[in-house]
């Protein structure tokens, strides 16, 4: 999806576009994230709260080659926000030099299992690899006649096949919806577009944001642009707030319908000054003697974080346990302090992992790679 000027442009997909699309039994929120490793920042935003991942990889095995670390890094984001359901469709199956013949499939399939292979990927996660061609629609939601010696389901049939258990323990705490998109104003209030963390929200209830004592009322809440009375877990959804101003509500702040301390909104002046992390390392070594810096992405938030302190770390190679370790390299496990004091953001909202599990996990960025992930254990306040 191209929709914007700045796209038009470049002929890529910049920012993440939502849109729905109604199978018999579902609808699905499709979220089309960009490609690109310039715009990793905006993938990892866009796919935060989404149930399924569906990569789609070009069938020219030199495409996948050239862009394999990558490749690793978006699934490895999609894990380290707790997606575990994966689907690959190997793409462009008409092309002249392929002629939807099979081989070239079973290469790159070869090529794709080996990978999730080495990165530990569980097969269960896997839910199908799927030979399509997006131009002409084969294998997307109806059999392809080109590919008769396919005998699989399409993508439609992999997506309506899933089920999406929802945690018990999160359906029934107070509602949280993590703010995706800038909310824009309308002449009856302000519309919010985000995804539901936890518990339910029904017409007419009153959302808390930030320490702010005022709350909006919920006029409207639509998905796949239907109104609907109310939304639980896992749903994509807009609403409209009634006297809620713009720059109230920005992307990833999160929408509450209790006011908790401290888990999501901190009493006025009391900032989050820290947070105790489990953190996995690929590509960055973290040292005590440094104070290093990288960005976070925590939920739909965007901020910088600097490792000031590790506090231990269970190494890769050995399993031993070293407490107040020189640094933490890549797979071992280490727990550190991060401090977010120096945030290019006002304000940032999070609970630990224990609380919710999409609150409280973290990717941790470096320009155009990811360089490690990890959970919250501990939040501490100024
Ligand atoms: N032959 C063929 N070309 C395709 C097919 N699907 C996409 N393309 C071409 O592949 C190129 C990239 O397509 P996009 O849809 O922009 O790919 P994308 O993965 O969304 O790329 P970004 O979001 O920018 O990373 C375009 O030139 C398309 O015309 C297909 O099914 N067959
Ligand atoms: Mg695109």
């Amino acid at each position: 999806m191209v929709t914007n000027r700045q796209e038009k442009r470049l002929g890529m997909s910049v920012d993440f576009h939502k849109e729905f699309v109604h199978t018999e039994n579902t609808v699905f929120q499709f979220t089309d994230c960009p490609g690109f490793p310039l715009y990793l920042n905006n993938l990892i935003k866009g796919m935060h709260g989404s149930q399924i991942a569906v990569f789609v990889v070009d069938v020219n095995g030199a495409c996948l080659e050239s862009s394999l670390w990558y490749f690793r890094d978006q699934i490895q984001a999609t894990r380290a926000f707790g997606v575990n359901k994966m689907i690959f469709c190997v793409n462009k199956m008409d092309r002249k030099t392929v002629q939807w013949k099979q081989h070239y499939f079973e290469e790159i399939c070869a090529a794709i299992k080996q990978l999730l292979d080495k990165m530990s990927i569980k097969k269960e996660y896997i839910k199908g690899i799927i030979p399509i061609s997006s131009f002409h629609g084969d294998n997307l939601n109806s059999k392809s006649e080109n590919m008769a010696w396919y005998s699989g389901p399409t993508l439609l049939q992999v997506l309506d096949s899933i089920q999406i258990q929802i945690p018990p323990k999160l359906a029934t705490k107070p509602f949280k919806m993590t703010v995706m998109t800038d909310s824009f104003k309308i002449p009856m209030g302000t519309i919010v577009c985000g995804t539901v963390v936890q518990g339910l929200l029904k017409k007419g209830m009153k959302l808390y944001c930030e320490s702010k004592n005022v709350g909006w009322i919920v006029l409207k809440i639509q998905c796949g642009q239907v109104d609907i009375k109310e939304a639980s877990y896992g749903m994509q959804i807009g609403i409209q707030l009634q006297n809620a101003k713009r720059k109230d509500l920005m992307r990833g702040d999160i929408l509450c319908a209790k006011m908790e301390y401290p888990i999501v909104a901190p009493p006025r002046f009391k900032t989050i000054k820290s947070l105790i992390c489990e953190v996995i390392m690929t590509k960055m070594v973290i040292y005590s003697s440094k104070k290093q810096c990288a960005t976070l992405h925590i939920h739909a938030l965007r901020t910088n974080g600097m490792f000031i302190q590790l506090i231990s770390k269970i190494a890769a190679k050995s399993g031993q346990i070293i407490e107040n370790p020189e640094n933490i390299g890549p797979y071992d496990i280490g727990t550190c302090k991060i401090d977010v004091t120096n945030s290019t953001r006002c304000r940032i909202w999070c609970t630990t992992y224990q609380e919710n599990s999409l609150l409280g996990s973290i990717i941790i960025r470096e320009d155009d790679q990811i360089v490690g992930m990890g959970i919250i254990k501990e939040i501490q306040f100024n």
